[in-house]
C-alpha cells in the first residue's frame, strides 16, 4: 500500500514530499477526559488536536470528547485496552488496578511543589512507571498537571483531623486514597468522578477532595460550602493511547502524537499554575468558606498517614520506591545548591 502510494507520488513528480505524509493517514483519534470543556484538562485537550492537526497536515484528526460522554476514567481504560477508544487523559490513580505501580504517585505529601514533581515525572522513575503500561496493552505519552489536592464538604470546616470523623467523603477508585481517608476518620466512599457532582448535590456523601482548578472548573463551590486547604497529595494525570492503536500507527505517526502531547503538557502545567494561582479567592468570591489547615493540624496527618507509605511502598515494590526516595533527595540538593 505504501509502495503504491510511493510510486505514484513519484510519477506526479513529489517524491519526497510524499514519502514522508505516505506515512501518515487519514485517522479520527476519539480523546477521551473527564473534566468540563472548560477546564484545565479540556484546554490542553483542544491544544493537543490542534497541534496534531497541524503536525500531520490534518491527516490525523482528534476528535475531542470532554465531561466523560465517553465514560469514567476506568471506563475509558478498558476501552482503550479492548481498542474501541484510541486516547485518553485521566488520573494516574484510577490505573491502579491495572498498573499496581501507579500508587506510587498517590503516596501524600510527596511531592514539597509542582516544579519537584515535573523533575520526577518526567525523569527516569515517571518513565519507569509509564513503561510498566505497555505488558497491559496501553502506552502512556506524557504526565499532566491535576494538581495538589484539597478538601471540600458541606458539613463543617475541618479545623482539626476530628472534625473529618463521620464525614461521608468521596475518593477516587483506589486503596491508597480509601485507606488514607479511612485513617484519617472520614468515612471514605470510592466513586468514579463522573457521578460526583450528583453525589455532591444530592447528598450521597458529603464532601470530597480535588485540586482547587477542578473544584472551580466542576461547579463544586455551588454544592459544597467548606474548602480545607490541605495539599495533602499530588496526584497526576496522564495521556494514554490504546496499544492496539498504536502498533498500527507509523513511526511519524507515533513522533507526531508525543511531540503534540509534550507541547500540550508544557502548555497544561503552566495553565494550570496561572489558575490554580487565582482559583481560591474566586472560589471564595463564589461563597466558599475557606481555611488552612494548621501546621500542627498538618503534621497530625502526616503522622497518622505514614502507615499508608509503607504499605504503598510494599505494594509497588522497594525497589522502585527507593529510586523515587533517591530521586527526589538528589532534586532537593540541586535545588537548595543552585538556590544558594
Ligand atoms: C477526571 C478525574 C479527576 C480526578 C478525580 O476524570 O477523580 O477526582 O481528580 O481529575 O481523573
Amino acid at each position: 500500500m505504501k509502495i503504491k502510494t510511493l510510486f505514484i507520488a513519484c510519477l506526479a513528480g513529489l517524491c519526497v514530499a510524499t514519502t514522508v505524509s505516505a506515512d501518515i493517514q487519514s485517522r479520527q483519534i476519539r480523546f477521551g477526559y473527564g473534566l468540563n470543556e472548560n477546564s484545565n484538562q479540556g484546554r490542553a485537550t483542544k491544544l493537543f488536536a490542534e497541534e496534531v492537526g497541524r503536525l500531520s497536515d490534518g491527516k490525523l484528526r482528534i476528535r475531542p470528547f470532554g465531561g466523560a460522554t465517553l465514560g469514567s476514567d476506568v471506563q475509558m481504560q478498558q476501552a482503550l485496552l479492548g481498542g474501541a477508544q484510541e486516547m485518553m487523559v485521566g488520573s494516574t490513580a484510577t490505573l491502579v488496578g491495572i498498573v499496581p505501580e501507579m500508587a506510587i504517585w498517590d503516596t501524600p505529601f510527596l511531592f514539597n511543589s509542582a516544579e519537584e514533581a515535573d523533575v520526577i515525572l518526567d525523569g527516569p522513575v515517571g518513565q519507569q512507571v509509564m513503561d510498566k503500561l505497555e505488558e497491559k496493552g496501553l502506552i502512556g505519552l506524557v504526565y499532566w498537571e491535576n494538581g495538589f489536592r484539597n478538601l471540600t464538604n458541606s458539613r463543617r470546616p475541618v479545623e482539626t483531623l476530628e472534625d473529618l470523623d463521620g464525614i461521608r467523603l468521596r475518593v477516587m477508585q483506589n486503596n491508597v486514597f480509601l485507606d488514607s481517608f479511612k485513617t484519617l476518620g472520614a468515612n471514605a466512599v470510592p466513586m468514579a468522578f463522573s457521578e460526583l457532582f450528583t453525589a455532591l448535590e444530592t447528598r450521597t456523601v458529603d464532601g470530597q477532595e480535588n485540586p482547587y482548578n477542578t473544584i472551580l472548573s466542576s461547579k463544586f463551590y455551588e454544592v459544597q460550602e467548606y474548602l480545607t486547604v490541605t495539599n495533602h497529595v499530588y496526584s497526576p494525570w496522564i495521556v494514554l493511547v490504546s496499544q492496539r492503536f498504536w502498533d498500527r500507527l507509523s513511526q511519524v505517526e507515533r513522533d507526531i502524537l508525543l511531540e503534540a502531547a509534550i507541547t500540550a503538557r508544557d502548555f497544561e502545567r503552566q495553565d494550570t499554575r496561572e489558575e490554580a494561582a487565582r482559583a481560591l479567592s474566586e472560589l471564595q468570591e463564589k461563597g466558599m468558606k475557606v481555611n488552612e489547615l494548621g501546621s500542627d493540624e498538618v503534621e497530625r496527618m502526616r503522622a497518622q498517614l505514614t502507615d499508608v507509605n509503607q504499605s504503598i511502598a510494599e505494594a509497588v515494590g522497594m525497589d522502585l520506591w527507593n529510586s523515587l526516595q533517591q530521586a527526589l533527595a538528589e532534586a532537593r540538593a540541586g535545588n537548595s545548591m543552585s538556590s544558594n
